[in-house]
């Protein structure tokens, strides 16, 4: 008895603990993927809090080089017919050689990844914020820590006798990053300031206690493209400030304040007059001032929601560092850093993009952090698996608003895909293929193996998506022409393959894995990949259904309705039990390759599902097993959310403790070797890819809730370890806020914000019931 009334009491100190939200170190960073994000979703600082010589990486969403281009090959459409013709007669690897030649885009594309000085631009780093303190002393009593609950960092010491802090946020109020360094004894605060950047500054002018950049990134075309604009503004409290070379001095200040704002031309303003404005607004105001203005508005977006995983004891105060390799040892033993991680993905959706501003960016494949002016992949948006998993967790993460900037860009996509749909088949409508950057860049990549699969269709699932959540009609009317327009893309292209009658996509790849032909040869262009099958099913679906809910009585959704009868189904199991992933059963050149988009139809979209479609799910599972669980960041991410799809908790969080293994090397791999999580909670591909922490987020999310079957199921995939727990905010499809308890795996406290008197289907421990909204 007495027993049991401990261990419920560890239970409930596993709750009170309730402040899980420090990712924190006792050493400062030695590589970047140590250093601690911050982000307003425009501006960014990784401060590695060093003691005598700290480097703040500095960032700006906007830092493009590159700049608009017509990269689509307006002879294509030419080569279209013979293409289709070598895929009817299964001549894949002709077809493949001629996509090659004719279906790509013209000019460099991407660079093969490496476009900072080619058209298509990459996303770069903007600089460093340089300090070189002069105490000398032995360094004492050190930790750094970032609260995810503050969006602030800290680093702090004891060193010459006197204990240090420095501060370090960007704020949410105005757009300005903030550096308080502070210590207990006055006349301490002694450093000397300076930016770095590698390239392409045009001025560095001191004024005073002032640092203004300004410098432009090459468009690609032998000229200037992007203006960019930095400024810094040391605020010291006694001593003396002066400058030297590119130097800010201060020497016995009893504290300062270092402001710093950064913006380009990419928003339509002068970045230079910009930065003093937005320093202007703030350099009046006190730090705790400037701390409360940040506060007030980042705090209420973090707490929407409040996850907690019970305990028998708290990890909080054991270093991050250490307790991923725990985790990784034995994840049951520390469900506070699942939830944390699930919060630490929140907290980098509110930080890598800001849906308040127009033109704002999603996040890219960096988020907004970058140490590099070649980013790997340019830091482009990948459109085959990469920009989508980066918003997976927002709506049901209670962030709707944070789709926004995505939805922008499909928008616009929309737009410029109109003539790539021309190029490409002669065709009406629109479509991109798989990657994009901020100029609108949507024709296919430079390979077909990897650039010929087109994301229109799979973009729309981000339209329809946001609907569901938020039941927003005006928004849907807003976005139908581009679902149609789509749709109609996809209509007017798709031919009907003469082996089965069905309607399929052609030339296209299932992204990117390749498989043997009968002749030996290995190919990766078919026609009809299984993801093609579901993604135009799913878009037909959705037009359908958009253009009920809407009541426009369109005569093309009526067409459409024909249509969707003559694509392949969503799901063909092979001889050996497993979904296809082609419309023939071909034999993987990788068998564990890391897209695994066959399974699309599972997750994200709705047609495999153990209730509605129990042999499918057999398959996806099956399917799952010769995958495998390994894998990139990124596809580990993907196989949690799998897994909680097929209503397997354990399965999940084994991945999960997969995806968090320590990751120390940043060299690229494909296959999944060096993949987890850095010592800073940032997903390893390796590279860095933030892919993975938004999708690992988004798959702890859906082991607790979903909806996408018709009613909320709660705790569709809980794991045994996950015993007790409660969570408050989620919000399932329906526009309902969900909060509930759980004990022993059960739910025991529920409550279902929506419209007062609606009856909500739910699944409750195993029952189906009506919840009444009250
Ligand atoms: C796709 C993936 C790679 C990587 C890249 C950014 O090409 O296949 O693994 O994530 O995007």
């Amino acid at each position: 008895m007495k027993k049991v009334v401990l261990m419920s009491l560890c239970l409930w100190t596993g709750f009170l603990s309730a402040q899980d939200s420090k990712l924190w170190y006792k050493e400062p960073a030695k590589v970047w993927e140590e250093t601690l994000p911050l982000g307003n979703g425009l501006i960014g600082m990784m401060p590695d809090g060093k003691v005598n010589d700290e480097s703040i990486v500095l960032n700006e969403i906007s830092m493009w080089s590159g700049s608009p281009q017509d990269a689509n090959n307006y002879q294509a459409m030419n080569s279209v017919g013979e293409i289709q013709k070598l895929l009817f007669e299964g001549k894949n690897d002709l077809a493949e050689a001629l996509v090659n030649k004719n279906f790509v885009c013209v000019g460099a594309g991407s660079g093969q990844g490496n476009g900072a000085e080619a058209p298509y631009g990459a996303f770069q780093n903007l600089g460093f914020m340089n300090f070189l303190f002069f105490h000398q002393g032995e360094t004492t009593d050190y930790k750094r820590w970032l609260d995810i609950a503050d969006a602030k960092a800290v680093t702090s010491f004891n060193t010459d006798g006197v204990h240090y802090q420095r501060e370090y946020f960007t704020s949410f109020d105005k757009n300005v990053g903030v550096v308080r360094l502070s210590a207990d004894k006055k006349k301490s605060i002694e450093f000397a300031m300076h930016f770095y950047r590698d390239q392409n500054i045009e001025d560095y002018k001191i004024n005073g206690n002032e640092i203004t950049v300004t410098g432009s990134l090459p468009d690609g075309k032998g000229g200037r493209g992007i203006q960019y604009a930095a400024k810094f503004k040391v605020l010291s409290k006694g001593g003396t400030l002066q400058n030297h070379d590119n130097q800010l001095i201060v020497k016995g200040a009893d504290e300062a304040v270092v402001l710093f704002a950064a913006s380009t031309s990419y928003y339509g303003h002068d970045p230079k007059d910009y930065v003093s404005k937005e320093i202007q607004k703030v350099e009046k105001n006190s730090y705790a001032k400037l701390w409360k203005a940040h506060s007030s508005k980042y705090k209420p977006l973090f707490n929407r929601v409040d996850l907690q995983i019970a305990d028998l004891t708290s990890k909080a105060d054991i270093p991050t560092k250490d307790r991923l390799q725990a985790f990784f040892k034995d994840p049951s033993q520390d469900n506070g850093l699942a939830s944390l991680y699930f919060q630490f993905g929140r907290y980098l959706t509110i930080s890598s993009t800001s849906p308040s501003t127009p033109k704002a960016l999603p996040p890219n494949l960096q988020g907004l952090w970058a140490h590099q002016i070649q980013t790997p992949w340019n830091g482009d948006y990948h459109l085959n698996i990469n920009a989508q998993m980066n918003h997976w967790g927002v709506e049901v993460s209670n962030l709707s608003e944070y789709h926004k900037p995505f939805i922008e860009m499909i928008k616009n996509l929309a737009k410029e895909g109109t003539k790539t749909a021309k190029a490409y088949y002669n065709a009406p409508g629109w479509v991109v293929y798989m990657m994009t950057n901020p100029w609108g860049y949507t024709a296919p990549g430079e390979h077909a193996s990897w650039g010929a699969s087109t994301a229109s269709g799979w973009l729309c699932n981000h339209l329809w998506e946001h609907y569901q959540f938020t039941k927003d009609e005006a928004y849907l009317k807003e976005v139908y022409p581009v679902l149609k327009e789509a749709a109609v893309f996809y209509k007017a292209t798709m031919v009907k393959d003469p082996k089965t009658g069905w309607l399929v996509t052609s030339p296209s790849v299932s992204p990117e894995n390749g498989f043997k032909l009968p002749n030996g040869k290995r190919a990766a262009v078919v026609m009809g990949p299984t993801i093609d099958n579901q993604i135009v099913r799913e878009l037909y679906e959705s037009v359908i259904k958009s253009n009920e809910i809407l009541g426009l009585n369109d005569d093309f959704a009526k067409q459409l309705q024909g249509d969707i009868k003559q694509l392949p189904p969503a799901v063909v199991v092979s001889k050996s039990g497993r979904v296809m992933e082609w419309l023939e059963d071909y034999e993987e050149v990788e068998p564990k390759h890391r897209h695994v988009s066959h399974l699309y139809g599972l997750y994200p979209a709705n047609f495999i599902s153990p209730v509605s479609s129990p042999e499918w799910a057999e398959a996806a599972k099956k399917t799952l097993a010769v995958r495998g669980d390994e894998g990139t960041g990124w596809s580990r991410a993907w196989k949690i959310l799998f897994w909680a799809r097929l209503h397997d908790g354990d399965h999940s969080l084994e991945i999960l403790r997969q995806l968090l293994q320590p990751a120390y090397g940043s060299g690229t791999t494909y296959q999944g070797a060096g993949a987890g999580t850095y010592p800073n909670l940032f997903c390893a591909h390796p590279p860095f890819q933030i892919d993975g922490n938004f999708g690992g987020s988004a798959g702890i999310a859906e082991m607790l809730i979903q909806s996408h079957d018709g009613y909320i199921h709660l705790l569709p995939a809980l794991p045994t370890a996950w015993k007790d727990g409660k969570v408050s905010g989620l919000k399932a499809r329906g526009n309902y806020t969900v909060d509930f308890e759980w004990k022993d795996g059960k739910v025991t406290n529920l409550q279902i914000k929506g419209k007062k008197g609606e009856q909500v289907p739910v699944i409750k421990n195993g029952e189906k019931i009506n919840y009444t909204v009250s």
